[in-house]
C-alpha cells in the first residue's frame, strides 16, 4: 500500500511540475515548435490553404507552373516547404508551388533522325522497321504524333524506320512441274517468288505476277499466285518458252524468269528393214536397220515384239541394232515400235524375214 500510494504521489508531482514548467516558461514564444506542417501536395490550393491555416500557419504561393508527370490538375498544389510532418513554429510559412495545369509541348520532329538519336530526344513507344529506297537504314521514315503536334510534354511517340532497301524480288517458274515435254499445249505453272518489300509488312510476300511468251510481250498485271493455267502458244512442235515477271508496285519488279518445255502434239514415225530387206536368213542373228524421225521433243525409246503381244524392254534407239529371231525355220516378223519424250507412241512398224536352213 505504502509503495504504491508514494508511486502516484510521485507520477502526480510530476504530470504537475511538467504543466508548471511548460506555462512559466517566459522563453517558449521564441523557439518552441509547437506546430505541425500538415501535406497538402496534391492538394485543391483553397484546401490547402484551409488545411495550413487550420494546422496554425500561414500560407504563401510562391510560384505557379506547368506540371506533366505525373500530371497535377492546375490548381492543384505541385509541392511545399516545409514538408509535411516538419514541426515549426505556430504562425510559421508555408510555401506553396501551385500547377498551372498540364505543360504543353511541341513534339519534336524526329523525321531523318537515327531511331537512337530519336530515343535520346523524347520517349518511343514503339518502333517498326520497313524497307525503303530513299531513306538510309536506320533512320525514321515517319513519327506518331506528327512533328508540331501540341501535347502533353510526356508524350510517347511511335516511329517508323527505315530498314534500308528491300531484298531483290526472287522468283521462279515451272512449267508442268518441271517436265521437259507437253503433248498438250494447256499447262500447268508453278510459281514461286519471295523477297521484296512485303516481307517485313504482314502481307503476301509478292503481290502480282505478268506472263509474256516472247519475253517483250506482257500480260496485264495479276494477283500473285502458286499456281496458274497457261496456254501455250500455236504453232510447229517444239520448244515454249514461258516468261514471269513479279512485283510488288510498278517501282519493284523482279528480273525475267523463265521456263521451257517442248510442245510436241505428233507421234514419231519410223521403219524396220531386216537384213536390209533380204527375204531370207541363214542365221537367227540378223541386224534391224532402223529409221525413226518425230517433231517435236524426238524419239527417246524403242522396243521390239515377235508376236505383237510381248515386247522387249524400253531402249535408247540405236540403228542398226543386232537382233535374234526366234528358232525355227519359216517366215519370222519383227516389229519395232517408237515413243518419243512427250510420251506418244508411234504405230507399230514390221517386216519379215524367211529362216531357211544352212
Ligand atoms: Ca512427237
Amino acid at each position: 500500500m505504502r509503495l504504491q500510494l508514494g508511486f502516484l504521489n510521485v507520477t502526480v508531482m510530476g504530470v504537475l511540475l511538467c504543466s508548471l514548467l511548460a506555462f512559466s516558461s517566459p522563453a517558449r514564444a521564441q523557439t518552441a515548435t509547437d506546430c505541425t506542417v500538415p501535406n497538402v501536395v496534391n492538394m485543391k490550393e483553397s484546401d490547402a490553404k484551409s488545411a495550413i491555416i487550420s494546422a496554425g500557419m500561414v500560407e504563401r504561393v510562391v510560384g505557379v507552373q506547368c506540371y506533366g508527370d505525373p500530371p497535377i490538375p492546375g490548381g492543384y498544389i505541385i509541392s511545399q516547404s516545409p514538408t509535411a510532418d516538419t514541426p515549426v513554429q505556430c504562425g510559421a510559412f508555408v510555401y506553396l508551388v501551385v500547377s498551372s495545369g498540364d505543360c504543353v509541348c511541341t513534339v519534336l520532329n524526329l523525321v531523318g533522325k537515327t531511331v537512337s538519336e530519336a530515343k535520346s530526344l523524347v520517349t518511343v513507344a514503339d518502333t517498326a522497321g520497313i524497307y525503303s529506297n530513299t531513306v538510309p537504314a536506320g533512320r525514321v521514315i515517319s513519327q506518331s504524333p506528327a512533328a508540331g503536334t501540341q501535347t502533353r510534354c510526356n508524350y510517347l511517340v511511335g516511329l517508323t524506320y527505315s530498314k534500308g532497301p528491300a531484298p531483290p524480288i526472287v522468283g521462279r517458274i515451272a512449267i508442268n512441274g518441271g517436265r521437259s515435254a507437253t503433248s498438250n499445249p494447256a499447262v500447268t505453272l508453278q510459281l514461286m517468288a519471295f523477297g521484296g518489300s512485303g516481307v517485313d509488312q504482314q502481307q503476301d510476300v509478292v503481290r502480282r505476277m505478268r506472263f509474256s511468251d516472247d519475253g517483250t510481250h506482257w500480260s496485264v498485271w495479276e494477283s500473285k499466285n502458286s499456281t496458274r493455267a497457261y496456254t501455250l502458244p500455236a504453232g510447229p512442235d517444239g520448244i515454249r518458252t514461258v516468261h514471269v515477271q513479279f512485283s510488288n508496285s510498278d517501282t519493284e519488279v523482279s528480273s525475267v524468269y523463265s521456263d521451257s518445255i517442248i510442245l510436241d502434239t505428233v507421234p514419231p514415225t519410223g521403219s524396220i528393214l531386216i537384213n536390209n530387206g533380204a527375204s531370207t536368213t541363214k542365221t537367227q542373228a540378223v541386224t534391224l536397220n532402223l529409221s525413226w524421225a518425230d517433231t517435236g521433243v524426238g524419239v527417246s525409246r524403242m522396243r521390239f515384239s515377235d508376236d505383237g503381244a510381248h515386247w522387249t524392254a524400253w531402249e535408247a534407239p540405236k540403228n542398226p541394232s543386232a537382233y535374234t529371231l526366234p528358232a525355227g525355220p519359216g517366215h519370222h516378223t519383227v516389229r519395232v515400235q517408237f515413243l518419243d519424250g512427250a510420251g506418244y507412241y508411234s504405230t507399230v512398224y514390221n517386216d519379215y524375214i524367211n529362216l531357211v536352213a544352212p
